[in-house]
């Protein structure tokens, strides 16, 4: 019994150290494998850094590069618009120039403007003054001439007379002429148109005393232009006016004529100046009478 005890005791301690030394041999192993894991950890932690530190690297680089091509772009659009701003500020210039040319000939056409205008309402004054003063001569030219005009009518009227054919007696712008030969009443109105005239026609009393008067100086009886011939009792003078105290012209008739004594129908006139009627076919004397004509006195 205590044989195999003893045996067990030492399988047992056998055994012990047996897995002692497997788990020593297995601690060793697994040892190495976490070294070796480690080693490659650490293999692959510096593998990553690498890495890493290689793309930040090139991270770096293509950001450097980006930032160079964005420059470089800028620098050109720089350029180009600092080109185009000094063409602009060239255009700009020019065109002030240009404006300041053009400013200054303005002002001097202004200023000639000016001066013109200065010159053209002088001138215009100076017109205004020459028509003031050209109305003025015409409105005293237009008083003399009507003054003129209005002498030149009073002396043309003093000027003016009426005249009469010579051996024509002149009376109130009439003219008489005193036939001495004999003829009947008809012959007589007759030879009276001959000379642009009637037999006397007596419309007032002052031609009356004219003809009376007259026939006083030259003698004899004469034929008036009075005539009942178209009806009896109506007595009208040549130029058809009736003859008679109700027509408002004087009659000079004798106290007891007209009295148509067998036919009496013509008007002669006595030298006493009284009217009596008779037979148209006797002759007297003939007294002619037209209108005088205008004439004008010579010194
Ligand atoms: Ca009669
Ligand atoms: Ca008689």
């Amino acid at each position: 019994m205590e044989e195999n005890d003893k045996n067990e005791a030492f399988y047992y301690n056998h055994e012990n150290i047996y897995c002692n030394s497997v788990v020593q041999q297995s601690k060793k192993t697994e040892g190495e494998k976490m070294q070796t894991i480690a080693e490659v950890t650490l293999d692959s932690h510096k593998t990553y850094k690498k890495t890493t530190a290689s793309r930040r690297i090139l991270y770096i680089v293509m950001c450097i590069i980006f930032l160079l091509i964005i420059s470089i772009v800028m620098t050109v659009l720089y350029l180009q618009q600092s080109k185009q701003l000094k063409q602009s500020n060239q255009a700009i210039v020019l065109l002030n120039s240009s404006f300041q040319i053009k400013l200054i000939q303005s002002k001097e056409e202004l200023k000639n403007m000016t001066c013109d205008q200065t010159s053209l309402q002088l001138q215009l004054k100076q017109a205004e003054l020459k028509i003031t003063n050209l109305i003025e001569s015409q409105t005293y030219l237009q008083t003399q001439l009507r003054k003129a005009q209005q002498n030149i009518t009073e002396f043309t009227r003093r000027m003016q007379v009426e005249c009469c054919e010579p051996q024509w007696e002149l009376f109130r712008f009439h003219c008489y002429y005193f036939f001495e030969d004999s003829k009947d009443w008809f012959a007589a109105q007759t030879y009276c148109k001959h000379l642009s005239a009637d037999l006397v026609v007596i419309k007032s009393k002052e031609e009356q005393e004219f003809i009376k008067l007259e026939q006083t100086i030259h003698g004899g009886i004469y034929w008036i232009g009075m005539t009942d011939n178209e009806t009896e009792g109506t007595w009208r003078w040549v130029d058809g006016t009736p003859c008679n105290s109700s027509s408002g012209n004087p009659v000079y008739w004798d106290s007891n004529q007209p009295n148509n004594n067998g036919d009496e129908d013509c008007a002669i006139m006595y030298p006493d100046g009284t009217w009596h009627d008779y037979s148209c076919s006797d002759t007297f004397r003939v007294i002619c009478e037209k209108t005088a004509y205008t004439c004008y006195f010579k010194g």
